[in-house]
């Protein structure tokens, strides 16, 4: 089971283990102003993109509606909605797989030397010695955040006066002040809005009341894992703060290239405990209280679908399968929710340790290279 590496580390490959499909900016949730960010990315290539997916058959300026796709070689019929996998994204206007997944032709996450000589074999590349592995780094269409707490329980809304207070101790001035809120039928746009808050009512005999949420730094954390205001049961889009490059971190709304910087530095030193909230980022400074309020909304600090690709190899016939996969994880049981074979693209990497090192062949006679053993191509 690997991954690849961040695509902040431009020089290291892929890595053992999984991918956070919430580091990524999900397709479907996207706005312009998000896109627009991303290295490549063009206000063409968005507007073909919006006028594929949205309902109407208003062309855009710039974009291109069925009209155009009917006017093709190979007519077919555009989604009109939501995709259902990122290689729909080949389907749309002016994506080309070389944009969606840069140089890496065989999908292994590796330079090949192939994905680093120029123009001489496929793929066109730049022979800059690094992998850009082009959109696919970026975007996702799997990514999606219950809304319920890290205990798996659906928040409270705020907002809602008949909706329970959850069932564990709260400070008796955030209680107080819940109170008071649904009272007097005020409401907040969202959780992060009780930091440092303050609300002001008249009471029946004219006099002025003002009282305050008491949430502060520590306390925001539970606040944030408790509550919600949206009756939604799910939230589309969130970029996770723990494990998003700097490159998607940028595409967020109220977040340029030096704070995108400072969060990838400043989570390294945050303990696995206090990554399960944003919290920290006001805690440790990253941002203030107004720019912590302005981002959090659109930020997450975890993810319920994950993306890997897996290989099975056979000793000692040789053969083997290399699988796409995403889990999601959200419900009562995990899921599969996306599956591709792989195998035709090649064995991913030499597998190396003793029993990979013989007489391991898949049809011919094929012994060890370098101490690794190379496959041929399925
Ligand atoms: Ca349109
Ligand atoms: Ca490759
Ligand atoms: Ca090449
Ligand atoms: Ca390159």
């Amino acid at each position: 089971m690997y991954s690849p590496a961040s695509s902040d580390d431009a020089l290291s490959e892929m890595r053992y283990g999984l991918t956070s499909e919430a580091s990524k900016l999900n397709v479907n949730a996207a706005h312009t102003t998000n896109l627009i960010h991303l290295p490549r990315m063009t206000a063409q290539l968005i507007a073909g993109l919006r006028d594929f997916v949205d309902w109407d058959s208003t062309v855009r300026p710039d974009g291109a509606e069925q009209d155009f796709y009917d006017a093709l070689p190979r007519a077919y019929t555009i989604r009109n909605g939501a995709l259902d996998t990122l290689d729909e994204l080949l389907l749309v206007r002016g994506f080309t797989p070389a944009l969606l997944y840069g140089e890496d032709a065989n999908m292994n996450w590796r330079l090949d030397v192939n994905e680093n000589d120029g123009d001489e074999r496929f793929p066109s590349d730049n022979a800059d010695g690094k992998l850009d592995r082009g959109f696919s780094q970026f975007l996702t269409v799997a990514s999606y955040d219950p809304n319920e707490d890290n205990e798996g329980i659906p928040r409270t809304n705020l907002n809602l006066a008949n909706d329970p207070l959850p069932q564990i101790e709260l400070p008796a001035p955030l209680t107080n002040f819940i109170y008071q809120l649904r009272t007097n039928k005020q409401s907040v746009a969202h959780p992060v809005d009780l930091l440092d808050a303050k609300l002001t009512w008249t009471n029946a005999n004219g006099t002025k009341a003002e009282l305050a949420s008491g949430v502060g730094k520590e306390e925001l954390a539970l606040v944030l894992d408790l509550f919600t205001t949206s009756n939604e049961s799910r939230f589309d889009g969130l970029i996770d703060v723990n494990t998003a490059s700097i490159a998607v971190l940028r595409t967020v709304q109220g977040i340029d290239e030096p704070l995108a910087e400072s969060i990838v530095s400043g989570r390294r030193s945050i303990s696995p405990e206090r990554r399960g909230s944003l919290a920290w980022l006001l805690q440790e400074g990253v941002v203030d209280v107004p720019k912590f309020k302005e981002i959090a909304p659109l930020l997450t600090a975890r993810s319920r679908q994950f993306s890997f690709h897996v290989v099975g190899y056979g000793v000692p016939s040789g053969r083997y399968r290399v699988l796409e996969v995403i889990i999601d994880v959200a419900g009562d049981e995990p899921r599969i929710t996306y599956l591709r074979d792989l195998t035709k693209l090649g064995m991913p990497f030499p597998l190396t340790g003793p029993e990979m090192t013989t007489t391991a062949s898949n049809g011919g006679a094929r012994g060890a290279t370098r101490s690794t053993m190379e496959v041929p191509r399925g």
